[in-house]
């Protein structure tokens, strides 16, 4: 195959995916494009010289002529740049592998594919690995994944864990403690152990792979927190969620939920999963337990994206008045739980704070269901608190939070001006509610994107929790007592 059938199998493998994203993949075309746009510069017929008679066709340019002069400009940050690494798809009978290589190895990758062999090219790139492609190849499969059969057991040793937890906390380290962001990007509410749905929502909506079924080279993915705890696949959820992080470090965010608390997760069941299936002792210092919660207490609280959409786990309280106050949280952030301060109350309302009941109730009300002790320090807020912070740090238009199980998987307040999105389906097997994702488009337009409840074949939730702890119940909030 020479270079241009390599990059137009790629392209067309990129390209054709008939979701009705169709901003992202005419973005897939534009990053698959620029070794396409130098192939066009080479074809005469595009000068747009008259011409008359029959055209010869255009022998392809030499690769001696064409050293991919856009990748060698120095380019400031910011600029557009040519990948350096391209898509390939090999081809034999009737199977093919798409690879990813370097932009410099391609000639040799062009000469290679007459002699190689399918299959040795699948082993090949199944034998280079961290521990995070590792958890990726065995966990990101959106239409096959099953619990593992030894329910005491998990894929990666409490070694692999830990130095899972130790790589993506350095990525942590080093990015903001509020995101900016770019769409085309998808928005997932809470998942609470629920990888099922995960698995779910990726299978209808596509995966952050960069494989078939992929689209994370054509847009972001942002999960708002709340990954753990309640539901008995915890571990699966927070392992792949990291791998991904780490594997793609700036097209995937993880924001800060409730549950990424180490006071919180110790009773609602992650403490519990990583005692029982990584077979260690939590209270131990350098256990997984806490190195989860460590690289927890690094997570971003906040992300804007395009400079319009605030996306927080809870909300605004009644003390969240700046974008600016809060990217300027120090970190590792604790959580207070009764705060004393009002910069513990500022935490306490990013993380746990929510909407009030509908949009005829304004103000900053007591959230009874969540503070059944009537500390008053989580609270509900109302649809002019919403007016009034969009107004104050303009240009921003919406809100997107996460936090509370809504019937439809997503809810509209503050007459549109906010979103709760939820992507757990059925949660803790009470509310057979609807699990989403909102798609936020390039132009900014916001396409929630639902999967229902299905039949479960095994337990999904942790039986202890459930029976201890209720789950909080989806809006409109009924009173309850005890429920987070
Ligand atoms: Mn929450």
């Amino acid at each position: 195959m020479d270079i241009e059938r390599a990059i137009a199998a790629s392209l067309s493998g990129v390209a054709v995916d008939g979701e009705a994203d169709s901003p992202a993949d005419a973005n897939a075309v534009a990053e698959a494009g620029p070794p396409g746009s130098t192939l066009d510069m080479a074809a005469p017929t595009y000068t747009g010289r008259e011409f008359t008679g029959t055209r010869p066709a255009t022998p392809p340019r030499s690769r001696a002529l064409a050293p991919a002069p856009a990748a060698r400009v120095d380019l400031a940050p910011g600029d557009v740049k040519v990948s350096p690494q391209v898509y390939v798809s090999h081809e034999k009978d009737f199977t093919h592998l798409v690879e990813k290589v370097a932009i410099e190895t391609l000639a040799e990758e062009g000469r290679k594919i007459h002699t190689s062999n399918v299959m040795a090219n699948i082993a090949r790139s199944a034998g280079d690995e961290g521990v995070h492609n590792r958890c990726i190849n065995a966990l990101l499969q959106p239409t096959t994944w099953q619990p593992d059969s030894n329910p005491n057991g998990f894929l990666l040793s409490a070694a692999e864990v830990s130095r899972l937890c130790d790589m993506t906390l350095e990525v942590l380290k080093s990015q903001e403690m509020v995101l900016r962001l770019r769409a085309p990007i998808k928005v997932y509410g809470d998942i609470h152990g629920q990888f099922l749905d995960l698995m779910r929502l990726f299978a209808r909506y596509k995966a952050p792979s960069d494989g078939e079924g992929g689209d994370i080279d054509s847009m972001d993915y942002l999960f708002l927190g709340d990954f753990v705890d309640r539901g008995a696949f915890s571990l699966e959820t927070v392992c792949l969620l990291f791998s991904l992080k780490v594997k793609y470090p700036t097209q995937i965010h993880l924001i800060r939920g409730n549950h990424e608390d180490p006071t919180i997760n110790a009773i609602y069941g992650f403490r519990d999963e990583c005692r029982r299936r990584l077979n260690e002792e939590p209270e131990d210092p350098e256990s997984c337990w806490n190195k989860f919660n460590r690289a927890f207490e690094w997570l971003p609280v906040g992300a804007v994206i395009e400079d319009k959409i605030l996306c927080l786990h809870g909300g605004i309280g009644g003390s969240v008045h700046s974008v600016a106050e809060v990217r300027t949280m120090q970190r590792p952030l604790y959580v207070a739980q009764i705060p004393q301060t009002p910069f513990e109350q500022r935490i306490t309302d990013l993380l746990w704070s929510d909407p009030s009941d509908n949009d005829s109730v304004p103000g900053v009300t007591a959230n009874e269901t969540r503070d059944p002790d009537g500390t008053g320090r989580i609270v509900k807020f109302g649809p002019d608190r919403v007016e009034e912070f969009l107004e104050k740090n303009s240009p921003l238009s919406m809100i997107i939070r996460a936090h509370e199980c809504v019937m439809d998987g997503f809810e509209r307040f503050a007459n549109g001006r906010l979103i709760t999105v939820f992507s757990a389906t059925d949660y803790c097997g009470h509310h057979k509610n609807a699990g989403a994702l909102l798609f936020v488009r390039r132009d900014l337009t916001i396409v929630p994107k639902l999967i229902y409840p299905v039949e479960r074949m095994t337990t999904m939730w942790d039986p202890m929790v459930m029976q201890q702890r209720p789950p909080t119940p989806p809006r409109p909030a009924q009173a309850s007592r005890d429920s987070f």
